[in-house]
């Protein structure tokens, strides 16, 4: 998969969605599962057009194409899968003042794959309505990505709020800054962090049964 990321990033950066949507269809679906092409192609073509904007190699006018296109394909190819109110509960969001919000996006399907009941809210999301949230629909879980430093405080306020209204609550944190920093305030049991998909996958995996367990426990009272 690693080989097609030149012409897939190219084909973004021109906003080309029917050549994607034709390059998806020939060398993507059937021939890989869609962790591998999130995780090799999808982001490895993102972090290059990341690369190329910083080197003044593109303008964040084509950034914005680039990333308009890729969602377009996305979108289109986003399995849905059947939940019921017997799954799990996973609350997804940006902190307020974060936008990157295509890593989170990708692992809310993750947590579809895996059959969970899962609320996406997207970027840049106010902590006291993320709270409001967590308090009215009690997710046995909260995922958020990080990805600027700018955000680290109210990542920090913010996960204090919701064990304060959810004590039980699992939180995982996700996003670029998780491999570049050592955030010491989410070296805690309640919190789980992860360098990519492949790590949410198995742990989703892994916990399956914890997490039914604690569904069913609070139908049952
Ligand atoms: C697209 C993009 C944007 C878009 C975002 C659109 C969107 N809806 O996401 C827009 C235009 C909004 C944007 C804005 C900005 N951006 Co920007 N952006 C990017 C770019 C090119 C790609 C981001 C991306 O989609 N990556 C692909 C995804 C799939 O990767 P990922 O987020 O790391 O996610 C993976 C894992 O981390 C993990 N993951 C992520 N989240 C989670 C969550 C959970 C729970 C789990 C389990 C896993 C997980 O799974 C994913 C797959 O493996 C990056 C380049 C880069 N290296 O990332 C720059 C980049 C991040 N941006 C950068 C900058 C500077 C900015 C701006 C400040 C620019 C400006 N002057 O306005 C603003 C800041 C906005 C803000 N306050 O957040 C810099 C950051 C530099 C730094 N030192 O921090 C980068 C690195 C570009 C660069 N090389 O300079 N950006």
């Amino acid at each position: 998969m690693k080989q097609l990321v030149p012409t897939f990033t190219k084909t973004i950066l021109k906003g080309d969605v029917q050549a994607l949507s034709e390059l998806y269809t020939s060398s993507i679906q059937g021939s890989t599962d869609s962790l591998t092409f999130y995780e090799s192609v999808v982001r490895p073509s993102m972090y290059r057009i990341g690369d190329l904007w910083e080197k003044n190699q593109i303008t964040v006018a084509e950034e914005h194409l680039a990333t308009a296109t890729l969602k377009y394909l996305l979108a289109s190819v986003y399995t849905p899968y059947e939940v019921s109110e017997r799954r799990p509960k996973g609350l997804l969001f940006c902190i307020e003042g974060e936008q990157h919000s295509l890593g989170l996006e990708l692992a809310n399907e993750v947590f579809k794959e895996q059959h969970w009941n899962t609320r996406y809210l997207g970027a840049n999301v106010p902590i006291r309505d993320a709270v409001t949230f967590v308090k009215a629909w009690r997710p046995q879980a909260v995922a958020i990505s990080i990805g600027m430093t700018t955000t680290i405080q109210q990542l920090k306020e913010c996960l204090e709020e919701i064990e304060k209204v959810q004590p039980d609550i699992k939180i995982l944190v996700g996003g670029r800054l998780i491999s570049h920093y050592k955030l010491e305030f989410l070296k805690k049991d309640s919190i789980k962090t992860f360098y990519d998909l492949r790590e949410l996958n198995e742990y989703l995996e892994e916990h399956a049964d914890q997490f039914l367990a604690l569904i069913e426990e609070k139908i049952s009272n």
